[in-house]
């Protein structure tokens, strides 16, 4: 049996080893938890057992770079999702964070030479950034099916 949604088409079997970290800020929680929730249900969709998939929250965007690093040099997961939500009104600073968090979370991917899936939304307004997570545009599938593609992924 075969998964479809977008181009993606996976065989439940080739995960049930798979191990996927997902690093969550707290900032923005009922945006970030359902992003959260969306990406988890999406994984055991896919064919992820359940204790395969490691949840740890951080503070904020900005922690996401350093706490991926961490769960990846651990040496246990195939794969990590850096979730945030990062929003105009409420820093005046959020496209700095946003760069560096994007900046920082392909560094550790290829230092590590493991995926790391850039799951930051950064938003101009709390509506956008409603719709971009948990409204009409539901992100967090995407990230779950970017994470087992890019787990499996090989050079051919
Ligand atoms: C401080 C802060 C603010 C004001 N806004 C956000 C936000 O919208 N989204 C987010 O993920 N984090 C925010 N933060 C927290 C920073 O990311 C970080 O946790 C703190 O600056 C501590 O380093």
């Amino acid at each position: 049996m075969s998964l479809h949604s977008s181009s993606l088409q996976i065989d439940p079997a080739e995960c049930a080893n798979l191990k996927i970290v997902i690093l969550a800020a707290r900032f923005n929680p009922e945006l970030v938890d359902g992003m959260l929730q969306l990406t988890v249900e999406r994984l055991k969709e896919i064919g992820l057992p359940e204790e395969n998939i490691i949840i740890q929250r951080i503070p904020g965007s900005a922690e996401l770079p350093y706490a991926s690093q961490q769960a990846l040099k651990s040496g246990v997961f195939d794969v990590a999702i850096a979730l945030g939500v990062l929003i105009a009104g409420e820093t005046q600073h959020h496209d700095i964070v946003s760069r560096t968090a994007s900046i920082g979370l392909q560094q550790v991917a290829l230092e590590l030479e493991k995926p790391v899936i850039n799951g930051v939304i950064s938003a101009e307004t709390y509506a956008q950034a409603e719709d971009r997570t948990i409204g009409k545009i539901q992100r967090g599938i995407e990230f779950a099916d970017a994470a087992v593609e890019m787990a499996l992924w090989k050079i051919k």
